[in-house]
């Protein structure tokens, strides 16, 4: 008993120490403070936390759920003692009372609504790490979820030589199992704004995630233009965006898998059919499910009435800021399907960073477009003088189309960028979401659109290749070649198509590391061929999903042409993706557009690629122009192109990366829309032969997988020990047990009707 309290104790104590729920400000990174030998290390406890209720009055961290009026402003709790009814609530008044205002700070707020989530160390977004450039990291892992296995992958961080601490399950580890225990080394080996998630089939989409930052201590300043001057923000912030689906990822999943979409709502529920959504080219969300929120960090709300009508009485994210100070934005879209249009009401952004490497942006930018897995640094300045306390940070869905072609509703999510000079009136005002700013004559710019440009709604597109890596002497040169490769190059073309398509192929993560099968890969893995899956398969044939991987020599130049086209890359049928390459940067050497008709809609596959139309097998092609094969592209940025991680590619359209293979080891890359890549948008990938690729440690957990028994299992003992009845075989010992019972069942039979007679 002694035992499980304190057991229950230490518990508290853990996530009573890093718990910090609800805060009415956002708090600005500080960077971390390491161990005594110098690593940066880090526990983090998984578990299922309750959003909307707190556990840190009591030791054994029982719950009580709490609730929030929107139109009185005022938190309540309620009581969990059975006897009290449901919902009896008693207001909390933390500003006077300290118990009510120590329980705020273990509130998850999330949507407003109650769930129990993923969370790490009690809160999700877990807790933000920040460690300096070229550290020694070390993340402590302990799974106290029930039943779920998951892993943490880096998002970012390319872990040189070390493709066994990258954490994706099934390609490069074994999941770390209910109960288990792990742990991750690796060194902070990319500079800026990253982020950590499960990488374990749906985990990251019931919230586990958080946010990864590297900085240099010394030189905390970002490029502000191309003349190579630079700033140091005063303050710097993590704003994690996320859709937040109404319903369990896995849920999702499976509704997807049993083409049972429309009941995303609920089997049973009457009143409402969901459908799938689509944007304003007439390509589709690609894994979209209803959406209860736009998250800002912890914070969103699950009614669109009232955070379009009151947003200032809701409890969202804020930002502090002062006038004429510069504050340092770190944008994640820890998000499962949604890209997000973000700006800033009435302040300028200067874009610096993308996926951590520095940029810089030619022209003004007004409006950001992220995706999930893509982060921008986005750098604002306070106003010399704002005529309010508070100015609204604004994001929106870019769904325009429901499946049916009506119109789909925008989903909006607000955070408030606050002035601290208390002189400031506060305006309540409800925001103006169709943006008063952008006008026919005067076009808000946006970056990173998924299509060439909008048709409407006054916003011209820079697409995301017009970003710039301002130290371009720094870049190999061989990535900046644009004439056709003699040696160390390697040109490969994969067609991303539909939702799930690889090639008409659909990734099925193996059984078993590859790493350890690479003799025998059939035992953990479907092969991919065209015996089990055919040309002419239909979409949803699931002899279709398999093991799809790609091989890369160790030191070659790797030019990957990603294509969206023919069936399953148009108008009605396909989908923008955005892919993360695991294990490296690659620099953005070209982004091809399909053509549009006046309204915007996709019409015909970019020319550049073999591919005669939308309804056409387009698999398998290349260049229609064969002059541009072995790396002689035409149109690519030789010049000073982005180094990226995860980038869109675009319905209809193509894209050109390259990298250098000069991380050894088994990788990952896929669509980071959480369904697509349940559904097979990915690939693994191996660099090296498999004497260049460094060995996870001696003992690192290899023996998951398959397990398989040819023979009924010998009965042996170690050392050569024998059991006492050393004489008698098992089975006879068997009968002998048997036999004992038997008798001593029947004197007992015997004794009780004895007494019964008499
Ligand atoms: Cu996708």
């Amino acid at each position: 008993m002694g035992l499980r309290v304190g057991y229950r104790l230490l518990i508290f104590a853990i996530l009573a120490k890093f718990s910090i729920g609800y805060q009415k400000y956002a708090q600005p990174i500080k960077l971390s403070q390491p161990e005594k030998d110098g690593t940066y290390a880090f526990d983090m406890v998984i578990t299922r936390k309750l959003t909307m209720s707190f556990h840190n009055d009591n030791v054994y961290l029982h719950g009580t759920p709490v609730d929030y009026d929107p139109k009185t402003m005022q938190w309540s709790k309620r009581d969990p003692d059975q006897t009290v009814d449901c919902f009896a609530n008693y207001a909390m008044n933390p500003n006077t009372n300290p118990q009510d205002a120590s329980a705020m700070e273990d509130i998850l707020t999330y949507d407003g609504l109650h769930k129990r989530v993923l969370a790490v160390n009690g809160i999700s977004p877990g807790l933000p790490i920040v460690v300096p450039y070229n550290s020694s990291v070390l993340l402590r892992v302990r799974n106290k979820v029930l039943m779920d296995s998951l892993s943490i992958h880096v998002h970012g961080i390319d872990k040189h030589g070390m493709w066994f601490m990258d954490g994706v399950s099934y390609v490069q580890q074994c999941p770390i199992h209910s109960t288990n225990y792990f742990e991750y080394r690796f060194i902070a080996d990319n500079k800026g704004t990253h982020w950590y998630h499960g990488h374990m089939q749906t985990d990251r989409g019931d919230g586990l995630y958080g946010s990864f930052i590297v900085v240099d201590p010394n030189d905390r300043s970002v490029p502000v233009d191309k003349t190579g001057k630079r700033e140091i923000p005063s303050r710097e912030y993590v704003v994690m965006i996320a859709d937040w689906a109404t319903e369990w990822s896995v849920n999702a999943w499976q509704n997807l898998d049993d083409k049972t979409l429309k009941w995303m709502y609920g089997f049973d529920n009457v009143t409402q059919c969901w459908q799938s959504t689509r944007i304003i080219d007439g390509s589709n969300v690609g894994g979209a499910v209803p959406i209860s929120s736009i998250l800002v960090n912890d914070k969103g709300w699950w009614n669109q009435d009232d955070m379009l009508n009151r947003p200032h009485n809701l409890p969202l994210e804020r930002f502090s800021i002062n006038e004429n100070e510069s504050v340092l934005l770190r944008v994640i879209n820890g998000g499962v399907a949604q890209e997000l249009m973000f700006y800033v009401e009435g302040h300028n952004m200067t874009i610096v960073g993308a996926d951590g490497d520095e940029v810089v942006v030619p022209m003004p930018i007004d409006k950001l477009i992220i995706f999930p897995g893509e982060r921008y640094d986005v750098l604002i300045h306070g106003l010399p003088n704002p005529t309010k306390k508070i100015y609204y940070i604004q994001m929106e869905t870019l769904q325009y189309w429901n499946w049916n072609w009506t119109v789909s509703p925008t989903t909006y999510g607000f955070a408030f960028l606050e002035y601290e000079n208390p002189s400031l009136p506060i305006d309540t005002t409800p925001p103006h979401v169709s943006d008063p700013t952008c006008t026919s004559t005067k076009l808000c710019t946006a970056l990173n659109c998924p299509f060439e440009d909008y048709p409407f709604k006054n916003i011209s597109c820079v697409p995301y290749n017009a970003l710039r890596f301002p130290y371009p002497e720094q870049i190999d040169p061989e990535i900046l070649q644009d004439k056709a490769f003699n040696s160390g190059f390697e040109e490969h073309f994969i067609n991303m198509h539909y939702g799930s398509h690889m090639d008409n192929f659909r990734f099925q993560f193996p059984t078993g590391i590859p790493y350890y099968h690479s003799d025998n890969l059939d035992l953990i893995s479907t092969n991919c061929s065209t015996v089990n899956c055919p040309k002419d398969a239909v979409k949803d044939d699931r002899n279709c999903r398999c093991f799809y991987y790609k091989k890369h020599k160790l030191g070659n130049i790797v030019q990957l042409t990603i294509y969206n086209m023919g069936n399953g890359g148009g108008m009605g049928t396909g989908y923008a993706h955005p892919i993360h390459i695991h294990g490296t940067h690659f620099y953005v050497m070209k982004v091809g557009w399909p053509t549009y008709n006046a309204s915007g809609f996709i019409d015909k596959m970019n020319p550049d690629m073999a591919c005669p139309g939308d309804t056409a097998d387009c698999n398998l092609i290349g260049w229609a122009d064969n002059s541009w094969n072995n790396g002689a592209v035409q149109g690519m940025n030789t010049k000073n192109p982005s180094r990226r991680d995860t980038i869109t590619l675009p319905t209809g359209g193509y894209i050109v990366i390259r990298f250098r293979a000069l991380n050894p080891g088994w990788w990952f890359a896929h669509c980071h829309l959480e369904l697509h890549l349940m559904d097979g948008t990915g690939w693994a990938y191996k660099v090296g032969d498999d004497d260049q690729i460094y060995m996870p440690p001696d003992n690192f957990p290899k023996d998951c997988g398959v397990f398989k028994l040819d023979k009924l299992p010998d009965l042996r003992l170690p050392n050569g020990g024998t059991t006492p009845q050393s004489t008698g075989s098992p089975i006879s010992l068997q009968l002998a047990t048997i036999w004992c019972h038997f008798i001593i069942c029947l004197l007992s039979i015997m004794l009780i009707s004895h007494y019964q007679v008499h």
